[in-house]
């Protein structure tokens, strides 16, 4: 089955292989960086990694795998350690391991140190050998509410914009569609008729995709924490293990195994793209079992670039957070009065803080708006304002400022206070912090300091200030107002 002696293999390839005894070696089926896209999955998600295990010595082995969560949450993990079962002498196996991990709800990136030992008995008590290897996991969703779809080609009825180099055929074509009505078919050539061969051997004897040939498509990803390909595929000819090589610059993965297991046909393969940079990505396949079976064609459907924020670019992140453009530019009104006008508006303040034209946002009911429980006119409205790109909480440092000023008031002859008067930092996960803010004294501006109520492991979208409040003073009286004004954020 092996086609090299360990001694032959390239530095590179030495490196993803473990060697357990002078004759006993590991072959991984994949690189030690896996990344999965969890959407529509059911939690937990089993994994699957074939590795392939020869055993050149004069006598029969026992093998077991061992995995030890180095970075990440060791609980979330289970099926870890497997007893792959034995290897007789001068024999090679291919094993799968298969471990499950609960599907978390923010993209993680999880490194375990993964061991795999040789014994001389079935009880696995007589240590022969062992090796180790660092693998990473990436797990994440592209339909959580902060992924950012950079691209999705599902051909139909075109190319999307997608090139090829080296395969005979490539086109749409209806049947084998993950989305829509159609999907990507490519086939190669015969190898008897001289052509190239889509899929060549690799240093354990496996099948991969030759990097010769590939389809192409030049992608610009922004300054985002993290990018991924997603990429459907089926009808791989007769290799039921096959699956993609993704390449790009000098970043070459192989991805071969259906992950996660059995949650979908057509596989689904991931790669870790480069982010804040515009590359050529490239992605491979083998048509046929090995590229000599001719027209064994192979389709791809529903390739998915996506990318996850990550800390902006520094600078201001609101967008007229001192409302000095005279108006609400940057800001979303929820809610209006009854005479059909939104419950915010823009309005001079001369005790307004000395920035600009001192204007600031402002709710109060007006005497038209229907009454509320005390019999006074009542209104609630909210402001709200999201960030370009939503912020992971870890970009806050020491240095950062993210607060606001807000103030309240009403008339001493009618002093009625804000039934609602409250501020949310809002999570892209749809939760939110709330700061109460009516118990703020009456009548001055007060600073809220936001960067010590937020929550660790979120994603900030934006804040949302939210007031109901009553119109109880008579002709002169005034009536209970809330205001905003001086949002800043900075990371
Ligand atoms: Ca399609
Ligand atoms: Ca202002």
């Amino acid at each position: 089955m092996v086609d090299k002696w360990y001694e032959d293999l390239t530095p590179e390839e030495k490196a993803k292989t473990l060697l357990l005894g002078n004759d006993v070696y590991a072959f991984f089926h994949s690189d030690p960086e896996t990344c999965i896209d969890t959407q529509g999955c059911t939690s937990p998600v089993t994994l699957r990694q074939g590795f392939e295990i020869v055993n050149d010595e004069l006598i029969p082995l026992w093998f077991k795998v061992f995995a030890d969560v180095t970075s990440g949450d060791p609980t979330k993990w289970s099926d870890l350690t497997k007893e792959l079962g034995s290897v007789a002498a001068n024999s090679a196996a291919l094993f799968f391991w298969t471990p499950s991990r609960e599907i978390p709800a923010a993209l993680t990136h999880e490194v375990m140190t993964l061991t795999i030992r040789a014994y001389k008995d079935s009880g696995y008590t007589q240590l022969y050998g062992e090796d180790t290897i660092a693998w990473e996991f990436y797990f994440f969703d592209h339909a959580w509410p902060d992924a950012v779809i950079i691209d999705e080609d599902d051909f139909e009825g075109t190319l999307d914009g997608w090139g090829v180099v080296g395969y005979e055929r490539f086109e749409y074509k209806t049947g084998y569609a993950y989305k829509g009505a159609y999907s990507l078919n490519i086939a190669g050539y015969r190898t008897s008729y001289g052509a190239w061969k889509s899929g060549i051997l690799d240093a354990s004897g496996q099948w991969v995709p030759y990097k010769g040939q590939y389809m192409q498509k030049g992608f610009a990803i922004g300054a985002f924490s993290h990018a991924f390909a997603v990429v459907h595929m089926t009808r791989s000819g007769q290799n039921a293990n096959n699956c993609v090589r993704v390449h790009y610059d000098d970043k070459d993965y192989i991805i071969r195994t259906g992950i996660p297991v059995g949650s979908f046909q057509p596989w689904r393969c991931c790669a870790k793209l480069w982010t804040d940079a515009t590359e050529t990505l490239r992605i491979s396949v083998i048509t046929g079992a090995d590229g000599s079976y001719g027209w064994d064609d192979v389709r791809l459907d529903d390739i998915i670039i996506v990318a996850f924020p990550g800390c902006p670019p520094p600078g201001e992140q609101f967008i007229n957070g001192d409302f000095e453009t005279g108006d609400l530019t940057g800001w979303i009104v929820e809610g209006t009065h009854s005479d059909g006008t939104p419950t915010w508006e823009v309005r001079t303040d001369a005790e307004c803080q000395p920035d600009g034209a001192g204007l600031r946002a402002w709710l109060a009911a007006k005497d038209t708006d229907p009454p509320g429980p005390i019999g006074c006119p009542r209104i609630t409205g909210a402001l709200r304002q999201e960030f370009a790109s939503p912020i992971p909480v870890e970009c806050f440092t020491d240095s950062s400022i993210f607060k606001v000023q807000t103030k309240w008031g009403t008339d001493l002859c009618n002093p009625v206070p804000p039934e609602v008067w409250q501020l949310e930092v809002l999570y892209t996960d749809g939760t939110s912090t709330v700061v109460d803010l009516s118990g703020d004294p009456q009548g001055v501006w007060v600073s809220h300091e936001l960067k010590p109520v937020l929550v660790a492991g979120k994603k900030v979208k934006g804040v949302k200030f939210t007031a109901t409040v009553d119109a109880c003073g008579g002709p002169g009286c005034g009536v209970t107002e809330v205001m905003v004004d001086n949002c800043t954020c900075t990371t």
